[in-house]
């Protein structure tokens, strides 16, 4: 791929998230044959676009870590993608759905870490041994793609459906728990919507660091202490609407929650 054709589509995607437009896929007809390699450098330049004007990348985030979305994508690995200081929503504050093109939300467990990690061997032990806190989190992904309708390739150049971040205030560390079998459950004004388990997301969370460190230990990058990490979809994402109230519940890991208005 010509690098001016990187530069155009990272335009591309970028154009959508800052208009609040959904656009058609990549691989629609604009670039067919769009790899994995290439949708990673498309990704690259975007985060670069929006680091020039000034956001700044807070942590990554891990997308498509589990096994249903694997196999509806037909694929064995996950993807990783950057949240930005200006994604995050504080805690029991409100989001306004006109800032999203179609906004759905799901409850991920975050990670903290006191040292960096880096691949290609990273375990999950080297993770939780690595690991300072873990806490509650709610991911918001908005696909700036017509009806979340992508392949695997089109999602990572649009840094994963990443817009919005809500990180709970209940630290634990992760010895305090079996993080594969912590029960989460996602409601929309009181009412259950999704649940799941830890072991949802790789198995378990950690699982999910360590892959994260040895996909970008491809690289030469690590992964950094003191960012948060989101790990992936507990549970099945859930589309939000004006006038709701999204709570997520851990079990041994309290619970984080945010409206949403017009
Ligand atoms: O965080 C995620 O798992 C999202 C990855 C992209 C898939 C989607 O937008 O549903
Ligand atoms: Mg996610």
């Amino acid at each position: 791929m010509e690098k001016n054709q990187i530069v155009e589509l990272a335009e591309y995607v970028h154009y959508a998230e800052k208009e609040k437009k959904e656009i058609t896929k990549i691989t629609a007809d604009l670039y067919p044959d769009l790899s994995i390699s290439e949708a990673y450098l498309i990704q690259e330049k975007l985060i670069r676009k929006k680091s020039e004007e000034g956001c700044r990348v807070i942590g990554p985030k891990m997308g498509i870590t589990s096994e249903a979305k694997m196999k509806q994508m037909d694929v064995d690995d996950p993807i990783y993608g950057y949240v930005f200081d200006n994604m995050v929503v504080d805690e029991g504050e409100s989001i306004s759905i006109s800032d999203y093109i179609h906004p759905k939300v799901e409850p991920e467990v975050g990670f903290i870490l006191s040292r960096d990690l880096e691949g290609p061997d990273t375990t999950a032990l080297d993770v939780l041994r690595a690991t300072d806190y873990v806490f509650p989190a709610i991911e918001i992904i908005d696909s700036r793609y017509e009806n979340f309708n992508f392949t695997l390739p089109d999602v990572i150049a649009d840094n994963t459906s990443a817009a919005g971040a809500v990180f709970g205030t209940y630290f634990r560390k992760p010895q305090e728990l079996e993080l594969d079998v912590v029960g989460v459950t996602l409601s929309i004004n009181g009412e259950i919507q999704s649940l799941g388990a830890g072991a949802a997301v790789l198995g378990n969370p950690a699982n999910s660091v360590a892959r994260l460190a040895n996909m970008l230990s491809k690289k030469g990058e690590k992964v950094r202490a003191g960012q948060p990490i989101l790990t992936g979809g507990v549970t099945a994402a859930v589309r939000l609407s004006p006038g709701d109230y999204v709570q997520a519940v851990y079990g041994g890991l309290g619970e984080v929650s945010f409206f949403v208005r017009e």
